[in-house]
């Protein structure tokens, strides 16, 4: 099999309700939908999401190294040949979101022409995941009504709220208001993506402990290393390395410096490939992985689940899976269900995530 061409076709899709977190907000999923096809007729398909305040990729970005630098020196390799794939996309550093979705539409193509799930060749642990949901800035009170609603309609037990806030006393209030209104058996953990100090980030744990949260990811920017270094040492629960850690080589920089003691997997970023490099270093070190939502749609979203549920490591937390239910819309064929706080992998050839071409074409930007 042979790769004949590469699309890197760029949609955008409204959100019904804007993501905002201390890094950035999310109003439209401005993706660019990677297709690789072959000359047996195959097309491997994934999403990439372009998050330019956290990599620096943007739509354009993405387009463009595909179809200019990567399609033209890809295009007659095998797409079983990963290595060489991956051997031609490290020769251009970064562009980790472009790197991950040709490499996800490379698995899904294996999946197909072997008429195989991915979950199953890429470990095949067990076919579902337990649902974690995001909380962006908001009221408290909003927080605490949208976080009812999400248990009382998909089940979800489990939240993440983005946090990161000055005064600090507005992300603080909103953890008490949560932990208050869920009660002791909800799962509740912080994300700040980088908006304190590490010494405002002691401050929040010391004026939130009592109230059971069980992680805080990237509370201060990693490369603030000494201060970082401290509060990983002096925190009573796990730091999360997210955005300093998209590469395994960077997750072996952050966990042997001491920036981070757990880490947050992102297929998006880390396609499935460099994703299972990460977590074989992280589960070799005993280190505590979650799978985390780059913001993603049902197609994205799919490739967490089908990466997360193949392995133990990553199936012990929840995963990050449903920011695509505050999209308008969607491009996958067949919904995403949340059914008892779990959502499935898809037992198809590849990765699952077939297209609805109409929407495609209804969404596409050229
Ligand atoms: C997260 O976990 O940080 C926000 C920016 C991004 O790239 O991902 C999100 C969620
Ligand atoms: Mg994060």
């Amino acid at each position: 099999m042979k790769i004949l061409r590469i699309e890197a076709i760029p949609y955008s899709i409204p959100y019904t309700h804007p993501l905002k977190f201390a890094s950035g907000e999310v109003t439209d999923a401005e993706h660019v939908l990677v297709r690789i096809h072959t000359d047996e007729g195959l097309i491997g398909e994934a999403d990439a999401p372009p998050r330019p305040y956290t990599y620096g990729e943007t739509q354009d970005s993405i387009v463009s190294i595909i179809e200019k630098v990567f399609a033209p020196q890809l295009i007659g390799l095998d797409p079983f040949d990963r290595g060489k794939v991956h051997e031609v996309m490290a020769r251009t550093i970064h562009n980790q979101v472009a790197k991950g979705a040709v490499d996800i539409a490379l698995w899904d193509l294996l999946g197909k022409s072997l008429a195989t799930p991915v979950h199953k060749l890429l470990g095949g642990y067990t076919d579902s995941m337990r649902v974690s949901h995001m909380l962006g800035f908001r009221p408290a009170q909003e927080l605490l009504d949208e976080a009812l609603r999400f248990g009382e309609e998909y089940g979800i037990t489990t939240f993440k709220l983005k946090v990161g806030r000055r005064p600090l006393s507005l992300d603080i209030e909103a953890c008490h208001v949560l932990r208050a209104g869920l009660g002791d058996d909800v799962e509740l953990y912080l994300d700040a993506n980088r908006g304190w100090s590490a010494n405002e980030a002691m401050e929040v744990l010391r004026r939130t402990e009592g109230l059971g949260l069980t992680a805080l990811e990237e509370p201060c920017d990693a490369k603030e290393a000494m201060s970082r270094r401290r509060l990983v040492e002096k925190s009573p629960i796990p730091i999360v390395g997210d955005e300093s850690v998209p590469t395994a080589g960077d997750v072996s920089r952050e966990l042997l410096s001491g920036g981070s003691n757990a880490i947050c997997i992102k297929t998006a970023r880390s396609g499935f490939t460099e994703a299972t490099e990460i977590l074989g270093l992280c589960t070799g070190l005993g280190v505590d992985v979650t799978m985390g939502n780059q913001i993603d749609t049902q197609v994205g979203s799919l490739a967490t689940v089908t990466f997360g549920a193949a392995h133990e490591a990553t199936t012990r937390r929840a995963g990050e899976l449903s920011n695509f239910l505050d999209m308008a819309d969607d491009l996958l064929a067949e919904p995403i269900r949340i059914n008892g706080g779990r959502i499935s992998v898809r037992n198809v050839p590849g990765v699952g995530a077939a297209i609805d071409e109409d929407k495609l074409a209804r969404y596409r930007s050229n």
